[in-house]
């Protein structure tokens, strides 16, 4: 079992560790607070998700908090009217945060940008306004295929500020992904960079995209719209391509923001499943509004002067709702960094806390565990003494990368939060506030409000100590509002399976402090650096080959990755292995998913063990 490493240092595990005295005092909801919190919810959760709905700005209130009637089709916030981007620019610029720092960014050549909130408010509308004279409008679908830069965070708050839905892919995406997005999604603009820094080098995207769009995949594509950031040569079709610079240069830093219903989509993420191909799912103005906002002022315990870095990229859910969307809504400074952690040296990311007085750092484990091999010389360079909470999330945060954290980056002051939470919630679910009592490898409990549970395959609750599936018995306000694609069948992977329930698709127990301690996917998804790719994805990508007659892959425990794939293949009649033929098809799976999939071996058999009715048996693999 590939998770058996992780669960044995997890279940070994027995340290706590206490909040700081410090931080009883300061802290915005302490102890006290949580549990009048999680009794409020318990007993009314309408009540509750309302009362942090009023915290926010709403043109028309709803005439329901949650619409249960047609479950699982909840409806939150229902008749209510309400614009994500309102609450994120122009509900600070009528207050003293008009002049705070909205977005830090910094480059990776070390090059460095700052917009206040009127500075990001009049460049987001000057955007809005340039989609709008491309024909883009409400309900129109925008691709944007762009690295970790100021024109990522404009572009996605112009299209939701004209009710126009984002859908981002990863810039660490091959071409060919991007061309079944473009297929899948529709959109009538693709925004992009002509390239990015990364690890030293430049990535030339936009000959990506042209890559991508050859033969036009999509009916109502009209438009590219091009940042320029590297200086590079790109090809520029004058009948779809644009530059960003050209089009907002003339355009009014004003622009409304549409009046949307609670309900209507904001943005498509996909996720990978146990099918091929991603789910594209859709998170929606209202209730992401309210989820993310609450969780994002509570788990981190937000200040008016704190400094918050997620390192997530945006092209994921927790760059969307935790770089993006939760700073922005809760009007804090959010830090943006293009590169790469080890350029040009091993210290960078504490480079760049120190410089930037940086109080809050989100991260994964992946990061630091890759942090950790360097030692603790690095950190110990740097002045990281403004840092007051850490955060991980994405993957298992084992013991050791916990510890590392704990002591060499936050110095035995800081709270590390381990934060459960998916695509699908939209929001952190499963998490410890900074005043709570921690242990590390452990998410602790669900946030007030949610109900999560671990039950076994009926849906009976499993006893303590003993693993089994992690479920969500009640609706949140930020889970995903709709699908692209077969929504019938979707929705019957997440709420069928387990009848009332929503199926996460994680392992998980509980211990007799009612502490969760998540173990890993319960199905065929691979999490290579906190990135869910599909084991069918991998298999697809390998089958494409003409050699290979069949391919299972199966997950492996990786050390600083936590998971990569092994492969095990068969050949066509005819052929041999050889080593060329390994390095093909590593290198073909790294051009059909990008470089973010790492197939460490591929092993060439004669035949792959089946079940009766043909279905590859993964569990004798590995
Ligand atoms: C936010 C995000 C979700 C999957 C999830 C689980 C894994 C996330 C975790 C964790 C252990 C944590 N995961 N947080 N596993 N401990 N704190 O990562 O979303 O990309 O959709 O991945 O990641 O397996 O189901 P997403």
């Amino acid at each position: 079992m590939d998770h058996k490493e992780t669960l044995d240092s997890l279940l070994h595990e027995e340290r706590v560790f206490r909040p700081l005295p410090q931080m009883l005092i300061e802290a915005g909801v302490n102890p006290q607070d949580l549990r009048a919190a999680r009794e409020l919810a318990e007993v009314d959760l309408c009540s509750y998700w309302e009362e942090a709905a009023e915290e926010l700005d709403w043109f028309k209130k709803w005439e329901q908090v949650c619409d249960i009637s047609d479950a699982p089709n909840y409806r939150w916030f229902s008749g209510a009217r309400c614009n994500i981007v309102y609450n994120a620019l122009d509900r600070h610029i009528e207050t003293v945060n008009k002049n705070r720092l909205a977005l830090i960014w910094e480059g990776e050549p070390g090059d460095s940008r700052q917009y206040t909130y009127y500075e990001l408010y009049r460049a987001v509308n000057r955007f809005a306004n340039g989609l709008k004279a491309l024909g883009v409008g409400k309900g129109d679908r925008v691709v944007l295929y762009m690295p970790q830069l100021p024109e990522t965070v404009i572009a996605m708050l112009a299209c939701a500020r004209i009710g126009a839905v984002h859908s981002m892919v990863f810039s660490g995406f091959s071409a060919r992904l991007l061309r079944e997005r473009v297929r899948e999604v529709d959109p009538r603009v693709v925004v992009t960079v002509d390239g990015f820094y990364r690890n030293g080098q430049v990535i030339r995207l936009k000959e990506e995209v042209d890559r991508a769009l050859l033969d036009d995949p999509a009916q109502n594509l009209e438009s590219v719209v091009v940042v320029h950031r590297a200086n590079v040569d790109v090809n520029m079709d004058s009948a779809r391509d644009c530059w960003y610079e050209d089009l907002v240069r003339h355009e009014r830093p004003h622009a409304p923001a549409e009046i949307m219903a609670a309900d209507d989509p904001l943005f498509i993420m996909h996720t990978s499943g146990t099918t091929g191909k991603p789910k594209g799912l859709v998170h929606s103005h209202g209730g992401y509004m309210v989820g993310v906002h609450r969780t994002f002022k509570w788990v981190f315990d937000l200040k008016p002067t704190d400094i918050f870095w997620c390192s997530a990229d945006p092209g994921w859910i927790t760059g969307h709702s935790y770089l993006v969307y939760g700073p922005l809504l809760a009007g804090t400074t959010t830090v943006m960094y293009e590169g790469h952690s080890l350029y040009p040296q091993a210290d960078r990311l504490w480079n760049i806390v120190s410089k930037y007085g940086v109080t809050i750092f989100y991260t994964s484990p992946t990061q630091i565990r890759t942090l950790m091999r360097f030692g603790h010389r690095y950190p110990e360079q740097h002045d990281l003494s403004s840092l007051r909470i850490l955060g991980a999330v994405g993957e298992p945060f084992n013991t050791e990368a916990w510890l590392w954290m704990y002591e060499n980056i936050g110095k035995g002051q800081c709270p590390v939060l381990d934060t459960w939470w998916q695509t699908e919630t939209g929001m952190i679910m499963i998490s410890p506030l900074p005043v709570s009592v921690l242990k590390p490898g452990s998410v602790t409990r669900p946030l007030p409000g949610i109900d999560a549970d671990v039950v076994d395959a009926e849906g009976n609750p499993v006893p303590d100590g003993k693993g089994g599936l992690l479920v969500i018995k009640k609706p949140w306000p930020a889970m995903f509002s709709d699908v692209i694609g077969d929504r019938e069948e979707v929705m019957a992977h997440y709420w069928k399976r387990i009848p009332g329930m929503f199926y996460a698709g994680d392992v998980a127990r509980k211990d007799e402090d009612g502490y969760f301690w998540i173990q890993g996917r319960a199905d065929d998804v691979l999490n290579i650096s906190g990135h869910r790719i599909g084991t069918a994805e991998v298999e697809c990508a390998l089958t494409k080959h003409p050699q290979v007659a069949e391919a299972a892959v199966v997950g492996v425990v990786d050390k600083i990755k936590g998971q990569v794939a092994k492969a095990y293949v068969t050949l066509n009649h005819g052929f041999v292995e050889s080593d060329d033929l390994h390095r093909e098809l590593k290198e073909q799976v790294r051009r059909e998913l990008g470089p973010i999939v790492i197939v460490r071996s591929i092993e060439f058999r004669d035949e792959l063990p089946k079940t009766s009715s043909g279905k590859i048996k993964r569990t004798e693999l590995g």
